[in-house]
C-alpha cells in the first residue's frame, strides 16, 4: 500500500480543512449538483463581474447608477433623518461605485459619519480601503472581510451610532425567496429602532430583457460561471477540463427566477483533492439564483422581516427600485 510523507498529509489536510474545499464537494456530492454562488469572487471573478457591469445587456448596474446618480440628494435625505450622526455600513461592497455617489455627496454636505464597507472578497476590501481615501479625501473608511452577518456584528463593535446599512446591486436576489425573507429578518433583528436599510432589488419585466443579461452575446456571464471551475483548479489542485462544460440561464416569468447552470458536455470524471466528481453528460450543476421581484412583493418583505417601508426610487424604465426601509 503506498503510503504518504508527512508533507503530503499535512497539505490535504490542510485542503480538507478549509471551508471552500467542504462546500464543494458536499454541493457535487449532492443530487442535483449544485455550487454556491458566493465563491464566484476571486480575484479573477471580480474582475469578469467587473466587465458585466460595464456590458450593455447586463442592465441591473445601469439602473441602480443612474437612481444613485439623478436622486443623490433625495435619497441622501431620506436616510439622514434630522443631521444626524449615523454610520454607513455597506453589505457587498463591491467597487462602490454606486455608493461612491452617495459618499461623495455626503463628505460635500459635511455629514458626520464612517463607511464600513463590508465584502466576502478580500480583494474588493483591500481595494476599497486604499483607494476610496484618495478618490474622496476626508473620507473616515473601515473595509471588514468576511461574511455579512459576522461582519455586521464587527461593525456594531465599532460603531455606536445610528446605522445606515445599504444592500446594492440586488444582491438579495441572489437568494431564494424563503432566505431572502429569512435574511431581512435576520438583518432587522441584527439592527435598532430607528436605524434603516436601503436595498436594491432587481423588478420583474420582459423575459427577454432579463434572460439576455444573464446570457449576454460576449459570453461574460459563461466566463463569470467557468471562473469558479478555474478556482478550483487554481485553489483545490482540481482538473477540470473547462471546455467540457457549458453555461445555461433560464428565466421562469411567473415566479421572477433566473437561474444559471453549467452543463457537462460529456461523461466525465474530475479529480478534486481526495474526491472523484462523477459527471454524465448534459448532468447539470446549479449555480446561481437572480430574483426578480414585483414591487408589493418588496413592501411585503419589508412588512414581514419587521421593518417598516418609508420610501422608493425607480429608474426612469422602472426596472429597479432602491427601497428604504425602517428598523
Ligand atoms: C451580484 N449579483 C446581484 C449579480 C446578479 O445579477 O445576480 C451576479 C450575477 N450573476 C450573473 N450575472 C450577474
Amino acid at each position: 500500500m503506498a503510503s504518504t510523507s508527512p508533507a503530503t498529509e499535512q497539505k490535504n489536510n490542510a485542503l480538507t480543512d478549509d471551508q471552500f474545499y467542504k462546500d464543494v464537494i458536499a454541493g457535487l456530492t449532492s443530487t442535483p449538483k449544485r455550487l454556491d454562488s458566493k465563491y464566484f469572487y476571486d480575484a479573477h471573478g471580480d474582475k469578469i463581474f467587473q466587465e458585466l457591469m460595464g456590458c450593455e445587456e447586463y442592465y441591473p448596474t445601469n439602473c441602480e447608477m443612474e437612481i444613485f446618480t439623478a436622486q443623490t440628494a433625495e435619497l441622501c435625505k431620506a436616510l439622514i433623518a434630522d443631521g444626524d450622526a449615523f454610520d454607513l455600513i455597506e453589505l457587498g461592497a463591491g467597487d462602490a461605485t454606486k455608493s461612491t455617489q452617495l459618499l461623495k455627496y455626503l463628505i460635500d454636505n459635511k455629514a458626520d459619519f464612517k463607511y464600513l464597507p463590508i465584502d466576502i472578497s478580500e480583494n474588493v476590501i483591500s481595494y476599497l480601503n486604499i483607494t476610496l481615501p484618495v478618490t474622496l479625501p476626508g473620507i473616515r473608511i473601515q473595509g471588514l472581510n468576511g461574511e455579512y452577518f459576522d461582519m455586521l456584528k464587527k461593525a456594531a463593535a465599532i460603531s455606536d451610532k445610528r446605522k445606515v446599512v445599504m444592500f446594492l446591486g440586488s444582491n438579495i436576489g441572489n437568494m431564494p425567496v424563503a432566505d431572502a425573507q429569512a435574511f431581512c429578518k435576520e438583518l432587522r433583528n441584527n439592527l435598532s429602532k430607528g436605524d434603516m436599510l436601503l436595498i436594491g432589488v432587481d423588478l420583474k419585466k420582459n423575459p427577454a430583457t432579463v434572460l439576455a443579461a444573464y446570457n449576454d452575446s460576449k459570453g461574460i456571464t459563461k466566463r463569470f460561471n467557468i471562473n469558479l471551475l478555474e478556482r478550483m483548479n487554481r485553489e483545490l489542485g482540481a482538473d477540470f477540463n473547462t471546455r467540457q462544460f457549458d453555461h445555461y440561464a433560464t428565466y421562469d416569468p411567473e415566479t421572477g427566477s433566473c437561474k444559471s447552470y453549467l452543463i457537462s458536455l460529456a461523461d466525465q470524471k474530475v479529480k478534486i483533492g481526495e474526491e472523484t466528481i462523477t459527471f454524465l453528460k448534459d448532468e447539470y450543476i446549479y449555480m446561481e439564483i437572480s430574483q426578480k421581484y414585483a414591487v408589493e412583493q418588496v413592501n411585503e418583505m419589508a412588512a414581514l422581516s419587521g421593518f417598516k417601508p418609508l420610501n422608493q426610487f425607480f429608474d426612469n424604465k422602472n426596472w429597479f427600485v432602491d427601497a428604504v426601509w425602517t428598523a
